[in-house]
């Protein structure tokens, strides 16, 4: 039972990694050259050719078990440093007075909340953790406006990135991934934080079949944009505007095996939550009702590369997400929040396309403060080209349409798209540049107003 076996060893694993000197079966490949026990000079004349071959051996193993183990763990990470401009106040939504809109737009709707807001909060993302430069109105609720910018240009730390990693033997890997936050202090707090942001175990159960086992907080399993989460890897900056449902780190157990001589790629994930970014209305960490969430991904990977080497470098992926369970900060498991959707992704070595396309909602309940949501659809595609080994260039689409609502207080009308373009600069493997502009249009039946972000970070990498 691979799986008890994680949770078992998971419960040693944790202290075992604060303390570094601990020893741990060495990878092979690191493995040094054992000094080889010397005979000894004088071997006694009675001794026969067994006893002399049992002795080496005796030998031989003291010396491999007092030989100072190699340390297995690395360290590694980043600094992410930015600087943005907001294009108006930074909000990515506005209120919509005397619901002006809504009696146009959802005519039913009208009258009924005590705060309608049009557009996406989330809109006026200005780094990869997609915080927005400014939350934007917020009568009735009190929020955590990170970046509360209120419309002026700044620089910001946007994440100091550790990643701890440690070998575990050859079967076994611990990754602990810590977030480091500074942000403004109000009424005498510091308003700095430190987010975990991964901590897990993976167990590799077969290497014939690949596959593995995940325990602890994990990355996901939906979608194709987790994978390039943070801005060490991301080709550009900000996330998508579906990035907040399918990103999150999740508690909970993982496995990912490839099937067919890898042309199928099936992972899956039972959690305590739903895949949403913890910063985003349907999110938490640690559970409050007994319902957990099923998510699954299912990958036809055709390799391009090994079929067409002259026109690939790479190959491509076909697949479909699905994600269910109890909605989140609910009391019960009644309400189901659920998504589902495809995704593809070509990655070669210069050029890669991904995108993805999501649908979804969650009935909500106002007495557990658990929003509902309509997520009509959500997509995007993005390409991104290196025009040289330093320089590169992304261009994104995406859209979002979606009815947020909590109890009769607020509502969210989300129609938007946006247009994305990025440019990048690798000038070397610690030190990359990049700068992004998102232009937000709403749908022609919102008024439009000032939304858009020009945005760059320096990722320094360790
Ligand atoms: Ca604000
Ligand atoms: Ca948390
Ligand atoms: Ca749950
Ligand atoms: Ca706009």
């Amino acid at each position: 039972m691979p799986v008890r076996l994680g949770v078992g060893l998971l419960c040693w694993v944790w202290p075992t990694l604060l303390w570094a000197q601990a020893p741990t079966l060495p990878d092979e490949e690191e493995e040094e050259e054992p000094s080889a026990p010397s005979l000894p000079d004088q071997a006694p004349e009675y001794e026969s050719v067994d006893d002399r071959l049992a002795r080496v051996e005796a030998e031989l193993a003291q010396a491999e078990v007092t030989r100072p183990a190699p340390s297995p763990i690395t360290f590694s990470g980043y600094l992410d440093f930015g600087f943005f401009v907001p294009f108006g106040d930074g909000a990515g939504i506005v209120q919509d007075f005397g619901d002006r809109t809504l009696a146009r737009v959802r005519p039913d709707d009208a009258g009924r909340f005590a705060w309608v807001f049009l557009g996406d909060i989330l809109g006026t993302t200005v780094n990869s953790r997609g915080e927005a430069a400014d939350l934007g109105p917020e009568p009735g609720i009190d929020r955590f406006d990170s970046i509360n910018s209120r419309g002026a240009m700044g620089f910001v730390l946007n994440e100091a990135n550790l990643v701890l990693d440690a070998g575990l033997g050859t079967r076994a890997r611990a990754t602990l991934g810590v977030n480091v936050v500074p942000r403004t202090g109000v009424e005498f707090s510091l308003g700095d934080f430190i987010e975990l942001d991964l901590a897990q175990l993976e167990v590799i159960v077969s290497e014939e079949l690949p596959t593995s086992f995940f325990v602890g907080k994990v990355e996901p399993v939906i979608g194709v944009e987790y994978k390039r989460r943070k801005s060490n890897t991301r080709f550009g900056i900000t996330p998508s505007l579906l990035a907040r449902y399918t990103i999150g780190p999740q508690l909970g157990l993982k496995a990912r095996t490839k099937l067919l001589d890898g042309w199928v790629i099936l992972a899956a994930a039972v959690t305590n939550q739903s895949a949403t970014q913890e910063q985003f209305h349907f999110a938490e960490e640690l559970d409050s009702n007994d319902g957990k969430t099923g998510s699954a991904r299912l990958a036809l990977r055709i390799p391009l590369e090994q079929l067409f080497p002259e026109f690939f470098a790479g190959g491509l992926e076909l697949a479909g997400d699905v994600l269910v369970g109890a909605q989140d900060r609910a009391l019960d498991s009644e309400g189901l929040f659920h998504l589902v959707g495809f995704d593809f992704e070509y990655q070669g070595v210069d050029l890669a396309l991904r995108g993805q396309f999501l649908t979804g909602g969650s009935p909500g309940r106002a007495a557990d403060r658990a929003y509902s949501l309509d997520l009509v659809a959500a997509g995007y595609a993005e390409l991104e080209l290196m025009l040289t080994p330093i320089f590169g260039v992304m261009a994104r689409a995406d859209f979002r349409n979606a009815w947020v609502t909590l109890g009769d207080s607020r509502a969210y009308l989300t129609k938007t798209w946006r247009v994305t373009g990025g440019l990048r600069a690798s000038i070397n493997r610690h030190l990359t540049v990049k700068a992004e502009y998102l232009r937000n249009f709403e749908y022609r039946e919102l008024p439009a107003f000032d939304n858009d972000i020009f945005t760059s970070s320096l990722v320094m990498s360790y």
